[in-house]
């Protein structure tokens, strides 16, 4: 039995799997870039197999507008190949173009337990939120969907920012809990973060993560979009809420604001070390100078390249429809072992 769940092997891959995903409920920020995208882009798509997805149905959990969505959806898409992911060495595809997700996530939900899903961090956040519209049973749910997302691929990495460490967390447990129950159909994941701005925190609230929803909530003063202009990114820069102090030191609990600034200069130099950056610098006004040319540097080609593949929609259909046929390839087998496993009669047994 171990040796079925240790190993991706069991349905004939031979690479590390990885498998992360961006919702499309907002305008893509720097938090998803530097916590995130661009380790899909550097490194796992060069070491691993490698899939990227559109999570668009998660998007559903929250109050939204279908234009919206769908608009955002293609931008999503647009904007991951625009950061450099390379249909040929990665499968890039949206989330509802392959029922095995859904199909296995009902699976996910008949292994999980209320109470852990009542537990989640990003629900208690959201559904305090969502109050007003009316909480949906969806967002509650949604982690057995992500679980689904990952466990369907044989998936044994998973590169995420920190927030989103505790759904990989109970993704492992679902997947340990569905193994013993009924055999050894999925591979353990593990989440992985990236050294440094793993939580990028919002510029004019330092002790919240920066978020594509919080734009909503307070303007957007304090989150960078990645298709923000050069001027409106050093605008937000420049007005980044500091501390009270003046001189210029690494210490994210008393010095949040700074240290936000810090980590995402260190990204944004390669995961430079933040807290000797800190020893540059005499005064935030220079700090703040640099982390605005430092993420227009970053930002600049991303933009670039985003505008040339949105004026070629059919480019990026394309690439969509080859990922989505992939992936569904690959899901397959394993959600039909799945539905096998608890008892489910297979088709035209
Ligand atoms: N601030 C962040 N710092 C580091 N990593 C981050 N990620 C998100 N925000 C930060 C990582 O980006 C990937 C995709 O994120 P997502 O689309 O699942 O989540 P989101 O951007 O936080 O979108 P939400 O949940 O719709 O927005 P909010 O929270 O504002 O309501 C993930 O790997 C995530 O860890």
């Amino acid at each position: 039995m171990s040796a079925m769940v240790e190993t991706a092997g069991t349905f004939g891959e031979a690479a590390t799997r990885v498998f992360s995903g961006v919702q499309p409920t907002g305008h893509l920020t720097l938090g998803n870039y530097l916590g995130a995208v661009r380790q899909w882009v550097a490194r796992e798509q060069h070491r691993a197999d490698a899939l990227f997805c559109v999570v668009d149905l998660h998007a559903l959990t929250v109050d939204h507008d279908p234009a919206r969505v769908r608009r955002l959806s293609r931008q999503a898409a647009t904007l991951l190949l625009a950061a450099g992911l390379d249909p040929a060495r990665c499968t890039v595809f949206v989330q509802s173009h392959v029922g095995e997700h859904t199909r296995l996530a009902y699976l996910m939900e008949c292994t999980a337990g209320v109470g852990e899903m009542r537990r989640m961090v990003q629900y208690k956040e959201k559904a305090a939120r969502e109050e007003a519209a009316g909480v949906r049973l969806s967002l509650l749910t949604y982690p057995a969907l992500m679980a689904a997302d990952i466990l369907a691929y044989g998936t044994d990495e998973v590169p995420v920012g920190e927030d989103q460490a505790q759904h990989v967390e109970l993704t492992r447990d679902l997947a340990e809990r569905f193994n013993r129950r009924y055999g050894p159909v999925f591979v353990v994941p593990r989440a992985t973060l990236p050294q440094v701005a793993a939580r990028v925190m919002d510029l004019q609230d330092p002790r919240s993560k920066m978020g594509k929803s919080s734009a909503a909530r307070n303007g957007g003063a304090g989150v960078i979009h990645l298709l923000d202009e050069a001027d409106v990114v050093r605008r937000k820069v420049m007005r980044a809420v500091t501390d009270a102090g003046t001189d210029v030191v690494y210490d994210r609990e008393a010095r949040p604001g700074v240290a936000n600034l810090l980590d995402v200069l260190a990204a944004c130099q390669g995961d430079a070390d933040p807290a000797g950056l800190a020893a540059a610098y005499g005064s935030y006004g220079t700090l703040k100078r640099d982390v605005a040319d430092a993420v227009e540097e970053v930002l600049r080609p991303v933009r670039e390249r985003h505008a040339e593949l949105a004026a070629d929609p059919g480019y990026v259909d394309g690439v969509l429809r080859a990922g989505a046929e992939r992936a569904r390839g690959l899901a397959r087998p394993r959600v039909d072992a799945a539905y096998e496993a608890v008892g489910l009669l297979p088709v035209g047994a």
